[in-house]
């Protein structure tokens, strides 16, 4: 037998390897020092913060899974699990700017893009000396991409691009863009292609009044007739297989992100019933306080768990995209519940900013749709169980 720890019920801390630790190490201590600081006041004020992201690349905290030769750590994708955990701990809109950063602009430009484009973009991303940005998500083509409208005309050697990007993290400030476009000059079908800030015709206008997940810019990509060279193609990929197998990486670094702003919520609800007398004794020691924290601690061990398994399985190759539908919604909707949980056990001071639970439940709400919705993976997964497509 061995003592049991309520912080670590299965034992995660065993499960890592050294390198796995140093890393998430080194990722709480920047989130910690750097990012809760300033979390309340970017939150009240939906500040826009590019210098962040210098500063998580001199952290390791960008691409971290992308090859030393091009910037990244090289580490493997349970790390960068672990570096989304410990940024969401502090706050789910910090996790979304560097997970966009990562999965969705750096891991195309590398799984899909030329060398050069791996050259030119990787090393600045990876730094933090370039912001990204991945556009997939247009006014009426949310939750299926592939009614998509926007369009790459071919144009010379090159291409023009026009169409309207919406709910973009990070593109107000981005230098890089990866949008995704229905090319003409390939029978239609759906290609990516990275942008840069400048370039006649695009603009990335703030998406201002958000009431969640306001430490994140969110802005709208426009591109009227933006003239692209022919090397502005992603060339090893085509069709929407391009932008899931990106969202599949950003999916798995989610489920681990909301465990950590679950882990949040549950350390605080404790200490607050530990410290909070009624009826002349703590909170903690009623047995409805203490239900509602077994079932915190259950959910969060369970989720993470999940998430480590399906982390192994990418590292080794082995895995499916259904596995992380699973840990994407599950764990994004425990979370939830468990914010919600730790908000109503906090009375009223759980609506106040300085308490912080009540920021990380709305945060979750935008967790909860964006990379599909809860609902859309209940249906990918209800694909998988019957063989019907219920979209
Ligand atoms: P479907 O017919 O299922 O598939 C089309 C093609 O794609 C392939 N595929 C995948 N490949 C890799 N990974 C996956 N997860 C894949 N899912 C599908 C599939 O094999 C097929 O390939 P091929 O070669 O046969 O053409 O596509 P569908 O149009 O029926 O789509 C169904 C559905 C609903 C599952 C899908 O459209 C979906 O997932 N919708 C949700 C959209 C979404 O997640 N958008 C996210 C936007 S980015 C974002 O939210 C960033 S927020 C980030 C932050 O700030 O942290
Ligand atoms: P809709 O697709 O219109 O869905 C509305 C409701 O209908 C949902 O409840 C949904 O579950 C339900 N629904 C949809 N289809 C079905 C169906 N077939 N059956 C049953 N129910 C259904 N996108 C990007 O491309 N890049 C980004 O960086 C990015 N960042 C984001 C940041 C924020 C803050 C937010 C809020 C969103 C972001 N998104 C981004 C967009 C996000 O991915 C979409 O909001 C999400 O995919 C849902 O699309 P939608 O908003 O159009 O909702």
């Amino acid at each position: 037998m061995v003592p049991f720890a309520w912080d670590d019920p299965f034992n995660l801390e065993d499960q890592l390897t050294e390198e796995e630790r140093m890393i998430r190490d080194a990722a709480h201590g920047f989130a910690q020092s750097e990012l809760q600081p300033r979390v309340t006041d970017a939150y009240r004020e939906e500040l826009d913060a590019p210098e962040l992201f210098p500063l998580m690349g001199q952290a390791g905290l960008l691409g971290a899974t992308v090859p030393e030769e091009y910037g990244g750590a090289g580490a493997s994708y349970v790390a960068y699990g672990l570096i989304a955990r410990e940024i969401e701990r502090v706050d789910s809109g910090y996790r979304s700017m560097a997970s966009v950063q990562s999965s969705l602009v750096m891991y195309p430009i590398h799984a899909y893009g030329s060398e050069e484009q791996k050259k030119k973009y990787l090393p600045g991303l990876a730094s933090g000396e370039l912001i990204g940005c991945f556009g997939l998500t247009e006014p009426d083509a949310g939750s299926d991409p592939g009614g998509m409208k926007t369009v790459a005309k071919k144009d010379g050697d090159g291409y023009k691009i026009s169409g309207s990007k919406t709910w973009i993290s990070n593109a107000p400030f981005a230098d890089v863009f990866v949008v995704w476009a229905k090319s003409e000059a390939h029978g239609g079908g759906i290609r990516g292609f990275v942008l840069e800030k400048g370039m006649e015709g695009l603009s990335a206008p703030k998406i201002e009044g958000k009431l969640s997940l306001r430490a994140s810019t969110t802005g709208m990509i426009v591109m009227d007739e933006v003239k692209v060279g022919a090397d502005a193609l992603l060339p090893e990929v085509q069709g929407l297989k391009g932008p899931f197998g990106c969202l599949n990486r950003a999916r798995y670094g989610i489920s681990w992100g909301a465990m950590g702003a679950a882990e949040f919520c549950l350390h605080a609800a404790r200490q607050y019933g530990l410290d909070r007398q009624q009826f002349g004794v703590p909170l903690a020691s009623k047995q409805l306080y203490q239900l509602k924290l077994a079932d915190m601690m259950s959910e969060i061990a369970l989720g993470l768990q999940g998430s480590l398994r399906v982390g192994r399985l990418m590292d080794e190759g082995k895995f499916a995209p259904d596995m992380i539908s699973i840990v994407k919604r599950n764990n994004v909707g425990k979370a939830l519940d468990i914010a919600r949980k730790s908000r109503d056990m906090h009375g009223g001071n759980g609506i106040s900013e300085e308490y912080q639970v009540i920021r990380h439940m709305v945060n979750l709400e935008t967790v909860n749709t964006y990379e599909g919705t809860h609902d859309v993976h209940a249906l990918i997964l209800g694909r998988a169980i019957t063989g019907i497509a219920a979209f």
